[in-house]
């Protein structure tokens, strides 16, 4: 019985390392080696390329300074970094990517414009290293 506990622990702790490998983490702040701004304005983020690296818990700083809401969208996980935020919003976000590569982050806000900002610019490049 024992055995079989182990084994599923082993195979629940398998699952999760995988998932890991492929996944964005937010985590508690403690353990956090870098720090990064990154400012948002009409219609680009500042600086438009940020540098991570890999098995490195990161914290980035979303500023927006700019005069209409804006978010940051990881486009290759699919997953939102930041809610909408207004301009005066701060949002901060960890991250620990387990692999090496190069993300796009987009602002996905389409307003006042009809169209979506990144498709005026407002996109930055995340590496991974
Ligand atoms: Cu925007």
């Amino acid at each position: 019985m024992n055995w079989f506990r182990l084994l599923v622990v082993a195979a629940f702790l398998a699952a999760a390392s995988s998932y890991l490998v492929y996944s964005t983490i937010y985590e508690p702040s403690e353990g956090v080696e870098t720090t990064i701004t990154v400012y948002m304005r009409e219609y680009y983020y500042l600086p438009d390329e940020v540098h991570v690296r890999r098995n490195v818990k990161t914290l980035i700083v979303f500023v927006n300074d700019g005069a209409y809401p804006h978010n940051a969208y990881l486009s290759e996980e699919k997953r939102d970094l930041t809610p909408v935020m207004y301009p005066g919003n701060k949002t901060s976000v960890e991250v620990l990517f387990r692999q090496s590569g190069v993300y796009s982050v987009l602002c996905t806000v389409a307003y006042p414009a009809p169209v979506s900002h990144y498709e005026l610019g407002m996109r930055a490049r995340l590496v991974v290293r």
